[in-house]
């Protein structure tokens, strides 16, 4: 899908006309674009006539004196100060309605950052694409966690600014299917060099559809092959998801970097003094087995403050509750430590089944690219 095949959707004037803002925007634009066609044609057409009847015939031709014409002047006043205040009034009227959401709707929040847009559904599920069921009226919350970025749904002819910390919403209620690739969203505020990369889909789905979607956001275990199989989405590439998506990108960095947070890179099996610890003398070493790094790991994210790490201030938040509690909050850890191991350089042995696809964690392809390379060579001999 690409930007070229979503621009094709709309008519010649307009995108599709897909939410009930639609309507009203549209009647708006039209009887604006109407009025505005009319008093263009007519003074571009009395004033050729005028040129026309009143040019100069001859050299002894005298202009007549003219002072003024009362009736005229009121009437090129009242006239356009009545279709003035009509204007008025139907963009007065739509921007109420705009602004004034459907006291049952789904409420969904959206986080901007540079450069892509997140939705958080009420089930819990995200995801980068909005989802939304035809005729059920949906609010969004905007928020930015850096700079002034802006969501606009040309085909549901609304748009509004997303502000670092301050909470703003938009609504409506969807009520055209939407095609297979989604009526676009894009990102209106230059937000830095990734900006014109800032742009995703909404689809507008029936109940049925509408469910499995929220099924399948809700799971991020799972996803759907070309061929439409559903398969186990390998750890690594779900711990990558959830390192962005958690937010321990903004603390910790996998190259090595310094941030607020030692780096990921190298951590898994290395040495590891601690400034505090609730273990006197405790520290952590290549040889240490992985069932004592698994327990380092997971006390780590839920009580940061049990052990600091050296030359680093105890400044981690608890992640206890996206953690504990429920099989898939513990998973999420599970593929987390996946990717913190995949982007390691020290040696390591699953400890979980390496059988299935869901277990087997390998190198990151994307910070090791000579895995990828062995792979292939792999590949190949086995054929
Ligand atoms: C606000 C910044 C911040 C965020 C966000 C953050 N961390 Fe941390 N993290 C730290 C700091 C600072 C330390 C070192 C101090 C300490 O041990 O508490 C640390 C330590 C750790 C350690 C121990 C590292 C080591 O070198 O021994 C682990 C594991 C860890 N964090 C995991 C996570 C995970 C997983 C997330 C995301 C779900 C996360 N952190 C999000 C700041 C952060
Ligand atoms: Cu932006």
């Amino acid at each position: 899908m690409t930007l070229w095949t979503l621009a094709q959707q709309g008519t010649f004037l307009l995108p599709p006309s897909a939410s009930n803002l639609a309507t009203g925007v549209d009647w708006d634009w039209n009887v604006i674009l109407g009025i505005s066609c009319f008093f263009f044609c007519m003074v571009v057409f009395i004033m050729l006539f005028f040129v026309i009847k009143y040019r100069q015939r001859s050299v002894h031709d005298q202009t007549p004196v003219i002072t003024h014409n009362t009736p005229l002047e009121i009437a090129w006043t009242l006239i356009p100060f009545f279709v003035l205040m009509f204007i008025f009034y139907i963009g007065f009227k739509g921007f109420i309605n705009y602004d004034t959401p459907a006291s049952n709707a789904v409420i969904v929040d959206v986080e901007a950052h540079k450069w892509a847009f997140q939705f958080t559904y009420p089930n819990g599920g995200i995801s980068d694409a909005l989802y939304v069921q035809q005729g059920v009226p949906v609010v969004l919350q905007l928020h930015s966690t850096d700079v002034l970025h802006a969501l606009y749904i040309p085909a549901f002819r609304t748009q509004r600014n997303l502000i670092p910390s301050r909470q703003t919403h938009i609504w409506f209620i969807p009520e055209v299917l939407s095609p297979k690739e989604g009526y676009p969203i894009f990102c209106t505020q230059y937000c830095g060099e990734g900006h014109s990369t800032m742009h995703t889909v909404v689809h507008v789905l029936a109940k049925t559809e509408f469910d499995q979607a929220m099924v399948a956001v809700a799971n991020p275990f799972k996803t759907k092959d070309a061929k439409g199989n559903e398969r186990w989405v390998p750890y690594v590439q779900l711990g990558e998801k959830f390192y962005n998506q958690m937010g321990c990108v903004s603390c910790h960095s996998i190259n090595g970097a310094a941030g607020t947070g030692p780096t990921w890179k190298g951590l898994w099996k290395s040495d590891v003094n601690f400034s505090y610890s609730d273990i006197p003398g405790f520290a952590l070493k290549p040889t240490d087995p992985d069932s004592k790094w698994i327990a380092y790991v997971e006390q780590s994210v839920a009580h940061p403050e049990a052990k600091i790490v050296r030359n680093f201030a105890n400044v981690m938040p608890s992640f206890e509750t996206q953690f504990n509690g429920t099989v898939s909050k513990t998973e999420k850890l599970r593929a987390i430590m996946a990717f913190m191991k995949s982007i390691g350089t020290t040696g390591w042995k699953p400890p979980y089944p390496a059988d299935s696809d869901m277990y087997s964690v390998k190198l990151h392809p994307k910070y090791h690219p000579e895995s990828l390379a062995a792979e292939k060579a792999a590949a190949t001999q086995n054929k």
